[in-house]
């Protein structure tokens, strides 16, 4: 993945917060210690971990010299930080390793990545291996793109009956994003099978990170597009992610069902890639960036972490239903449980839990029983801090963030929600961090958030009227 100008100017001047020392740092998910990180790149369950590789900056929390970073797993939660596990070395990759993926082959975890080089104005997709996930050799270019290569990149490797697959992020001649689909009997020499998507005037002028696979009985393409315009409350982010639904058979067109849906609804959420766990769920991992707010850890001497992994599953009306990984619940403890149903009225507030730091939060609201126009729950004080509420008007929804402190200034997101039932959450909050899982896979909300030690009690709150809460659940994590 690389950045536009705008992000440039952005890291030149890296932000220090020195004299707010908060403890940012998540418990449970994956961050670098030290330096910068964005995507998730190679994940792939390999001699029994899950390795999950990223686009890191070791030197600096600020995008910089590109490597893989590199960090393994048995749960996907509890992380063990291993040496970077690849660094330019290469005339082809020699100013960023950028973005790529990983497949099992014979027993070596084999990587194609994207090579950058004349100051990034080359993309070349780079094969490398490794029998232990650790130390790589490299095998330099395997493909490379005729005439302008600048934007080339992010191979998603896969295998599919007796051959490889690749797609890979591209732009058509009149700027726009598409997806090239290669083919190859030994990842080595690759054959052009064309244009598997392209956009048309309102998705993008560039496409990356693709991601192509099965789900129940259709193919999905996840893209990660740059250049979309916001539409209503769709695609407020600078870039977006999300997908189409469609069928394909090798050496078939891709035949496109469902439009651009986006699959997460948050002010952080980028530059995704799913892989196949041992026992056959697809998992859906991003990086919990956006370059458009900064990140105050860079003052702490990190920056960036990548969202709780997530499970998918396509359901019947042929949307993608998302939710956390089912590993989670093996790291819930000291359960709170209210199984009776909470009324607020006269703008009253109920205290949910001080000390928020490390949680997941289960509440269920009852819009039928419930007349304030707004309602919901807020980690902070009125009008700063996070809030996660129904505006009953707009029948939606909303996450609001506010850290002016930080120069992250009042901004909301939102979905749609029905309102004649009740409205389930579950909620994780990792320290800078809040996704909120709406109505049992329906959709996501992910954002970053910075709670000083005073903002960190989650309560519920409401307009003029009355709430309703049919009941909860908090647990640490
Ligand atoms: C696996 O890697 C080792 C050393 O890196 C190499 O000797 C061997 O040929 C590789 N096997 C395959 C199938 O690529
Ligand atoms: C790369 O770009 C920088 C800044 O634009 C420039 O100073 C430098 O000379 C360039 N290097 C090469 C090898 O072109
Ligand atoms: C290559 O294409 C990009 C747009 O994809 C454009 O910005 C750049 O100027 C082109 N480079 C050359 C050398 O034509
Ligand atoms: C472009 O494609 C999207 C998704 O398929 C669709 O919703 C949109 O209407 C299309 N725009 C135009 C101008 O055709
Ligand atoms: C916030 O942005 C303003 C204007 O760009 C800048 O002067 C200020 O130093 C920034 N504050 C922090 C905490 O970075
Ligand atoms: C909301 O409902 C409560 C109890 O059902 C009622 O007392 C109150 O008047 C209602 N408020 C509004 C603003 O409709
Ligand atoms: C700022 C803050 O609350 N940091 C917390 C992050 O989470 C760990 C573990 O729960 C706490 O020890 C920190 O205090």
């Amino acid at each position: 993945m690389r950045k536009s100008l705008v992000v440039l100017i952005m890291i030149l001047e890296p932000l220090c917060y020195g004299a707010n020392t908060y403890d940012w740092f998540p418990t449970f998910h994956l961050a670098p210690p030290k330096g910068w990180m964005s995507d998730p790149n190679g994940l792939q369950y390999f001699n029994g971990y899950y390795h999950f590789y990223f686009q890191h900056n070791p030197n600096s929390p600020v995008w910089g010299s590109m490597h893989w970073g590199h960090s393994k797993s048995t749960n996907m939660l509890k992380w063990e930080h291993l040496p970077f596990a690849l660094e330019p070395s290469l005339p082809e990759d020699i100013d960023g390793i950028f973005s790529g993926s990983a497949v099992i082959n014979d027993g070596n975890l084999t990587v194609m990545y994207t090579g950058a080089s004349g100051n990034l104005t080359h993309q070349t997709q780079c094969l490398a291996r490794s029998s232990d996930g650790l130390i790589f050799e490299k095998l330099g270019v395997v493909l490379k793109q005729d005439g302008n290569d600048s934007n080339f990149r992010d191979p998603r490797v896969w295998r599919q009956g007796n051959s490889w697959f690749v797609v890979i992020g591209s732009i058509t001649e009149n700027n726009r994003g598409e997806v090239l689909l290669y083919q190859s009997d030994d990842l080595i020499s690759w054959e052009y099978h064309g244009v598997l998507a392209d956009a048309n005037e309102t998705l993008g002028y560039m496409w990356e990170c693709p991601d192509f696979f099965a789900l129940g009985d259709k193919q999905i393409l996840l893209i990660n597009p740059q250049g979309m315009e916001q539409n209503g409350y769709d695609f407020q982010n600078l870039h977006q992610t999300g997908y189409f639904v469609g069928t394909w058979q090798p050496r078939e067109e891709y035949i496109i069902e469902k439009g651009f849906r986006e699959i997460d609804h948050g002010h952080d959420f980028y530059a995704s890639q799913t892989f196949l766990a041992p026992d056959g769920r697809r998992i859906l991992v991003s990086w919990m960036g956006m370059w458009e707010s900064p990140f105050p850890e860079q003052g702490d001497g990190w920056a960036g972490m990548l969202t709780l992994p997530r499970e998918l599953t396509l359901s019947e009306d042929g949307t993608i239903k998302i939710k956390p990984i089912k590993e989670v619940k093996d790291y819930r403890t000291e359960d709170v449980s209210y199984e009776n149903s909470v009324n607020l009225n006269d703008n009253s507030i109920y205290v949910l839990k001080e000390q928020v730091s490390s949680n997941e939060i289960i509440i269920e609201l009852d819009p039928v029983k419930s007349n304030a126009s707004t309602y919901g729950v807020r980690l902070g004080d009125e009008g700063q801090g996070v809030s996660v509420y129904v505006d009953a008007t707009k029948e939606r929804l909303f996450l609001e963030r506010s850290y002016p402190q930080f120069n992250i200034s009042r901004s909301d997101r939102s979905v749609a929600v029905d309102l004649s039932i009740p409205i389930y959450l579950d909620i994780f909050i990792d320290n800078s961090s809040i996704e909120v899982f709406v109505n049992d896979g329906q959709s996501v909300l992910t954002s970053r958030i910075y709670p000083t030690e005073l903002q960190r009690t989650l309560v519920v709150f409401h307009s003029e009227g009355c709430v309703t809460l049919n009941k909860y659940s908090i647990w640490n994590i």
